[in-house]
């Protein structure tokens, strides 16, 4: 390990000793925080649920879990929404960088039982995207659709909450290829396999389509609140 390499993981730990957070290696700064799930657990959302559901702990950032990674290219990259509206869009990084954006503190859940905490995701919410294709008064889920097939079913009513986003930064950068950059979607209040990563498409349905998880045991709908983890 070069001397420069040695100073920073060591201010890294100072900052994050510094912060009452409990440090431990384990493939990387991954760490199961004791003292942010104490806190946590003490708290209540706005909407009056706890802010940590049953069963989970809190992780100090975000971990990468793996999964088959689309392409990296930004320029070749295509966001198709479609389905059930009037207007369908394909959309350029570009064309989605010129849509209004906006930046949310957001809980992540994941089925395995970490939670990250406050994660400042930004991009473009998906009520902005329904309005602008014009949903049919016939839809009912939304199909997230994503690189090598994987797809993940949001009932509608979910998915047009207002933290609802496709995301293409987090803690202000780039969206890291590993957590779904260039583009994911993010459903917060459904366990963490809703958010797919590495997106390539917003679709509008009547009927509802389990997707990738869903159909290998997962719950069909996954709220953390009500613990619906496997189906
Ligand atoms: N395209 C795609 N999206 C995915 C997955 C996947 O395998 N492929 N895994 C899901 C699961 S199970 C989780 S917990 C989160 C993990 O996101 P992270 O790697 O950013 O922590 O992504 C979700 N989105
Ligand atoms: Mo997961």
């Amino acid at each position: 390990m070069t001397e420069s390499k040695d100073r920073e993981s060591r201010r890294r730990f100072i900052r994050r000793a510094a912060a009452g957070t409990a440090v431990a290696a384990l493939g990387g700064w991954y760490v199961l925080d004791d003292e942010l799930t104490a806190e946590a657990r003490a708290q209540v959302r706005p909407d009056g649920r706890p802010r940590l559901p049953p069963g989970q702990r809190v992780l100090s950032e975000l971990r990468e879990m793996g999964g088959q990674m689309g392409s990296a290219s930004l320029s070749e990259l295509r966001i198709r929404v479609h389905g059930e509206v009037e207007a369908p869009l394909i959309l350029t990084f570009r064309e989605l960088l010129e849509l209004p954006q906006t930046e949310r503190a957001l809980d992540v859940h994941c089925v395995t039982g970490w939670s990250v905490l406050g994660a400042r995701f930004e991009g473009v919410t998906l009520t902005e995207l329904a309005r602008r294709v014009r949903v049919k008064s016939s839809a009912r889920h939304v199909v997230f659709e994503a690189a090598h097939g994987y797809t993940a079913n949001v009932p509608l009513r979910e998915a047009m909450r207002e933290e609802v986003m496709v995301a293409h930064r987090v803690g202000g950068r780039r969206l890291p290829r590993a957590n779904g950059g260039p583009v994911r979607g993010v459903v917060p209040n459904l366990y963490f396999w809703k958010s797919a990563k590495w997106l390539t498409g917003i679709r509008f349905s009547r009927r509802d389509v389990p997707g990738y998880w869903e159909v290998r045991g997962y719950h069909n709908v996954g709220d953390p609140w009500r613990e619906q983890r496997y189906g």
